[in-house]
C-alpha cells in the first residue's frame, strides 16, 4: 500500500498530495497511486520537495516520454526541463488561459512544475477543469460539438513580435513554426484512460472550429473560453517556494497570473508527452 494523504482543495479540480518524496524514485505502488489521483483531480500539488531537474526529469518520466519545448531555454544538462525565469524570458504568453504544446499532433498528457524562485506575493497559477466545463454544458450544446475539430496554431501563442527579436531568435522561431504547422485536434476529448469527456479548446492555442464559418467559428469560441475558465471550474494555488504541481494536460487548461513584475520568478518545467486526442 502507498501512504500518500490526498486533500482536496477544490470541487471541480486539485488536490494536495503528502506522504511522498518527489526527488526519490517512486515504486509501482507510489507511482500508480498518484496516476490515481491525477486521473480524478486533475492537479496535483506537492508542497516542501526541492528537486534537482534530474529528479524532475526522473519523476515526469514515470508516466511517459518527454518533450523538449522549441522555444523555451532549457536545463543545458537536462534539456527536458525548460526554465521559466522572468530575467531571461518575457513568460507573459502564459498569462493566457492555454492547456500546454496542443501545436503538436500529440500534446502533453501532463506536466511537472516547480517553483524555483517567488515573488513575495503574486504569480499565482490558475488551473480549470475542462471535464467540469463540458459537464455543465447543455445536451444540445455538448451534442453541436461532439465531433467538431478546430485548429490550434503555435504562432498564437508564440507571435514573432515577441520570439523573434534578434536573427538567432529568428532562426529558432521560423524553425520551430516549420516544425509545427497548425494542427486539428477535437473540441470534446474523450480522456484516454477514463473516458470522460473534456472540453478542448484554449485561447492561447485554438484559432478556428474547422467545421464552421469564421464568423460561427469566432463567436462561439469566444463563448466556449469565456465559458471555460469560470471559477465554478477553476482552482488558484498560491506557490511556496520549492511545490510542485503535476496536471493532466488532456483534461485541464491553466493560466499564470502576470501580477507581480518587476519581481522575478523562475519555475522549471518537465512536460510528458501523450496520445493524438480522440
Ligand atoms: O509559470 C507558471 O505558473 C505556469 C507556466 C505555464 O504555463 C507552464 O509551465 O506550462
Ligand atoms: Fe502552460
Amino acid at each position: 500500500m502507498s501512504s500518500l494523504t490526498i486533500t482536496p482543495i477544490s470541487l471541480a479540480l486539485g488536490a494536495q498530495i503528502s506522504g511522498v518524496d518527489v526527488s526519490a524514485p517512486l515504486n509501482l505502488e507510489q507511482r500508480d497511486a498518484i496516476e490515481q489521483a491525477l486521473l480524478k483531480h486533475q492537479v496535483l500539488f506537492f508542497r516542501d520537495q526541492p528537486i534537482t531537474p534530474q529528479q524532475q526529469a526522473r519523476f515526469a518520466a514515470n508516466f511517459g516520454d518527454l518533450h523538449i519545448h522549441p522555444i523555451y531555454p532549457n536545463v543545458p544538462e537536462q534539456p527536458e526541463v525548460l526554465i521559466l525565469d522572468t530575467a531571461v524570458t518575457d513568460v507573459g504568453d502564459n498569462a493566457i488561459w492555454h492547456t500546454d504544446v496542443t501545436f503538436l499532433p500529440n500534446p502533453a498528457m501532463g506536466a511537472v512544475l516547480s517553483a524555483k524562485l517567488l515573488p513575495a506575493v503574486g504569480g499565482d497559477t490558475l488551473w480549470a477543469s475542462g471535464i467540469a466545463a463540458f459537464e455543465a454544458l447543455s445536451k444540445p450544446l455538448q451534442n453541436l460539438l461532439t465531433g467538431l475539430t478546430a485548429t490550434h496554431d503555435f504562432t498564437r501563442s508564440f507571435p514573432v513580435e515577441r520570439y523573434g527579436t534578434t536573427p538567432a531568435d529568428l532562426a529558432r522561431w521560423e524553425e520551430a513554426r516549420q516544425k509545427n504547422p497548425p494542427v486539428s485536434h477535437p473540441v470534446v476529448r474523450t480522456h484516454p484512460v477514463s473516458g470522460r469527456k473534456s472540453l478542448f479548446v484554449s485561447e492561447g492555442f485554438t484559432s478556428r472550429i474547422n467545421e464552421l464559418s469564421g464568423s460561427e467559428s469566432e463567436t462561439l469560441l469566444k463563448f466556449l473560453f469565456a465559458h471555460a475558465t469560470r471559477p465554478e471550474f477553476i482552482v488558484r494555488w498560491r506557490w511556496q517556494a520549492n511545490d510542485i504541481a503535476f496536471w493532466d494536460n488532456r483534461v485541464t487548461q491553466h493560466y499564470a497570473v502576470d501580477d507581480y513584475r518587476p519581481q522575478r520568478r523562475v519555475m522549471q518545467r518537465a512536460t510528458i508527452l501523450g496520445d493524438v486526442p480522440f
